[in-house]
């Protein structure tokens, strides 16, 4: 994809604040931390567009980018961050929630997991409700350059294996520092746009 123009349009608390022009979307969710925020900086050659940070939970509201005057990234606050308050967390989790259940324009989510890590029970969750919903998802386990290949292949199987039981799943690897992966999450986003 050839990116003319990201730009950085709203941050909203529900859904309904989002723009009205019905142009198609695609989330970016996972835990706070696993790097959503700069995998959509990645795939967007902008540094600095959606706010990171190695502290989680840097993304607190549904962050609306426009890109090409075409479609949205909606960038979404992460889950599972114990060190936030409970009431808050809760908020996270409903504002993610009603805007995947609620937004029409929503044509898919990119699903992020770390890929040095087995998923988490949440991350279970998380799968096994968008697997009910037949919302359209990728499932990507990024920061793929911190691990070597032999460790990356290993990990891969790893977590495959752990899915296998929510339902038939593949995943893609990538690495919002290196670049790699980044051109296969491109090529989903464009057939579900
Ligand atoms: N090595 C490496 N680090 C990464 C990668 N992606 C993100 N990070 C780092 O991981 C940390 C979290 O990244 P963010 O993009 O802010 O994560 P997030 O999922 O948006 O986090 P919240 O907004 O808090 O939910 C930052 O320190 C990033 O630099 C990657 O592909 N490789
Ligand atoms: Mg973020």
């Amino acid at each position: 994809m050839k990116i003319l123009s990201a730009e950085f349009i709203l941050s909203a608390a529900r859904h309904d604040e989002l723009p009205r022009d019905r142009l198609p979307e695609v989330a970016f969710a996972g835990r706070s931390n696993v790097g959503k925020s700069s995998l959509l900086n990645a795939l967007l050659h902008r540094k600095h567009l959606a706010k990171t940070s190695s502290t989680p939970g840097k993304t607190r509201l549904l962050n609306c980018y426009r890109i090409n005057e075409a479609f949205y990234f909606i960038d979404l606050p992460g889950y599972g961050y114990a060190r936030v308050p409970v009431s808050e967390r809760q908020a996270w989790g409903e504002m993610a929630e009603s805007y995947i259940t609620g937004r029409p324009t929503l044509r898919g989510i990119v699903h992020l997991l770390d890929v040095r890590h087995n998923p988490t029970s949440q991350d279970m969750e998380m799968v096994t409700w968008l697997l009910g919903l037949q919302v359209p998802f990728l499932l990507v386990a990024t920061k793929s350059d911190k691990l070597s290949s032999s460790q990356l292949g290993r990990q891969l199987r790893e977590t495959h294996a752990n899915l296998a039981a929510t339902g038939d799943l593949s995943i893609l690897s990538c690495s919002a520092r290196t670049g790699a992966g980044l051109p296969e999450i491109w090529r989903w986003i464009e057939n579900i746009i």
